[in-house]
């Protein structure tokens, strides 16, 4: 299944907390062109319910704790954004669902490419034919 976990370079300093970096096309294997995040979401609320055509993806969770289910069509995967430092690199092609573990959990996501319904299967169906 075309996904990854990238732990993210992180500068610690004893008493002033930390500074975590990635780059495009060096760290994710993507240069990015949007940038969005997802905040105020209940605990419990299910967000996603969909896969990409051709999009990919770089997500992380600044703050909370956030669950990523993964399906090819063929098998799954769990992927739990706990900490501020771990990131999980999405391929085109997986349906995505993620859930909210705590409240106030922030998901701030990096994509390859501008954003564009027309790459989004929004029908599982629809997902298992493509
Ligand atoms: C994804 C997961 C991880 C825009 O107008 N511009 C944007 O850049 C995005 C991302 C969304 N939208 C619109 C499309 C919908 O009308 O915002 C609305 C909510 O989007 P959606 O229901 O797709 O949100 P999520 O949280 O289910 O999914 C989002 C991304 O859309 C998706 O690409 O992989 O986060």
């Amino acid at each position: 299944m075309d996904f990854g976990i990238i732990n993210i370079k992180t500068i610690a300093t004893e008493k002033n907390g930390a500074l975590s970096y990635f780059e495009g096309g060096r760290d994710i294997p993507f240069a990015i062109k949007r940038v969005y995040y997802i905040y105020g979401v209940p605990c419990d609320a299910k967000r996603g319910g969909h896969a990409h055509k051709q999009l990919q993806q770089f997500l992380f969770c600044p703050h909370g704790k956030i669950q990523i289910k993964l399906d090819n069509g063929m098998s799954k995967a769990e992927i739990m954004l706990d900490s501020e430092q771990k990131g999980l690199f999405i391929g085109p092609r997986l349906w995505r669902d993620m859930i909210w573990i705590q409240t106030d959990s922030v998901l701030c996501v990096m994509a390859s490419e501008f954003y564009d319904e027309d790459d989004y299967i929004r029908d599982y169906n629809a997902f298992i034919d493509f």
